[in-house]
């Protein structure tokens, strides 16, 4: 298991779609476990593959936040949301790729998605609350869209030059 390096925005692989996964390889499965690995070090709730430079539709996530309850992985191959409800919620939401970055989106309060997991069999669960949002975040991952696609152009831009500031000392350190 390894902890992989986080992508921070802006950088093109984070605004690309991904390529649907064919097949369930063992490369496939060891980066699922480096991906829940990556994403409990963060720490987080979620993480897509571009996330970590894998340009293919896969997600983790695990919205369980009650440290007393047992955890909750889920990995998340080629999703698709089959359903959205109507109402909405709206939640402050961050992204481990847009760190200190925190802005409201709306987004449907429920979600049905279908998916296939790693043993290749087809699933579909009917998400609402953190992990409805949640999902629907990662799945935004997959198509290109960060959270602050949805925000105006004058904040997008400036959450876009604080990160390039942000990468600019980084690279420096
Ligand atoms: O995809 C990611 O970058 C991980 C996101 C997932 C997420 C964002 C907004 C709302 C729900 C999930 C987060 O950075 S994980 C950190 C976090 C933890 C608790 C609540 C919200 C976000
Ligand atoms: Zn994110």
């Amino acid at each position: 298991m390894t902890i992989r390096p986080i992508l921070i925005h802006p950088d093109p692989r984070l605004k690309k779609r991904c390529d649907p996964v064919t097949e369930v390889t063992d490369e496939l499965r060891a980066a699922a476990d480096d991906m829940l690995e990556t994403m409990y070090d963060a720490p987080g709730i979620g993480l897509a593959g571009p996330q970590v430079g894998l340009m293919s539709r896969i997600l983790v996530m695990d919205c369980v936040k009650d440290p007393e309850a047992s955890p909750r992985p889920m990995v998340l191959l080629n999703p698709e949301v089959t359903w959205s409800s109507a109402a909405t919620n709206v939640y402050e939401e961050g992204c481990l790729s847009i760190p200190e970055q925190y802005a409201e989106v709306t987004r449907p309060a429920e979600v049905k998605v279908r998916w296939m997991d790693l043993e290749g069999a087809a699933r579909e669960e009917h998400f609402t609350g953190l992990w409805a949002t949640c999902v629907q975040h990662e799945i935004d991952h997959l198509n290109g869209k960060l959270f602050i696609d949805y925000l105006t152009p004058l904040k997008r831009q400036l959450i876009t030059r604080r990160m390039t500031k942000l990468k600019r000392e980084r690279a420096r350190l």
